[in-house]
């Protein structure tokens, strides 16, 4: 698809590293329990979930820089505190529909672990504070966790022209899962 050039001046905008609310005005997207049918485990305890409320699981704000040679986005993702039984607060997690296209991931607020899968047989878990910044490469799946009590917010920054494959995701599954047991977070092999 041909780009279409949209502003080639310098835009800034403002982030909370608190709160994670932007005061940019790209396109917002929330996931509820509801649009994540497949990425828990425990189908029972979503669809119990979902009838007791459909909780909010995270939300994104995306937003891209088309200039007339390039094609920056940043988004900043708020995921909440909880669980959908035992497994803790996530996001859908994804993998970037072209082989070359990295991502660059910056935690600000908040503690867990990034999932990282190939889908091929390979598996990361890097684990997330405040200040870790994470390189992505392009042939990795990506989903992060939350296990702490506050939200978590990191930024992403990628090209648009990545694009996103979740059907894959839906289909082979990230290799763990993050789970509490004993009152901590652990990582098990998806059951
Ligand atoms: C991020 C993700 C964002 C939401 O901007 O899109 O954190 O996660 P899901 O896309 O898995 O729902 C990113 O990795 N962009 O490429
Ligand atoms: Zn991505």
């Amino acid at each position: 698809m041909p780009k279409q050039p949209e502003s080639d001046y310098p835009v800034s905008f403002d982030l909370n590293f608190v709160t994670g609310q932007v005061t940019c005005s790209g396109e917002k997207i929330q996931r509820r329990a509801s649009d994540m049918q497949s990425a828990f485990y425990d189908r029972q305890a979503l669809q119990e979930a979902i009838l007791g409320g459909d909780p909010l699981i995270y939300e994104f704000y995306n937003n891209k820089f088309i200039t007339s040679t390039s094609d920056m986005s940043i988004a900043i993702t708020r995921l909440f505190p909880g669980k959908i039984g035992d497994e803790y607060y996530m996001t859908k997690g994804h993998l970037h529909e072209r082989n070359d296209q990295p991502e660059m991931y910056i935690c600000v607020q908040g503690s867990g672990y990034l999932l990282l899968d190939t889908l091929d047989g390979e598996f990361r878990a890097e684990a997330w504070q405040p200040g870790t910044i994470t390189h992505i490469p392009a042939i990795w799946a990506h989903r992060v966790a939350n296990t702490g009590s506050d939200v978590l917010v990191y930024i992403g920054i990628f090209h648009a022209a990545a694009g996103h494959n979740y059907a894959l995701v839906e289909e082979k599954g990230f290799a763990q899962v993050v789970v509490e047991r004993e009152g901590k977070a652990c990582l098990l092999p998806h059951p």
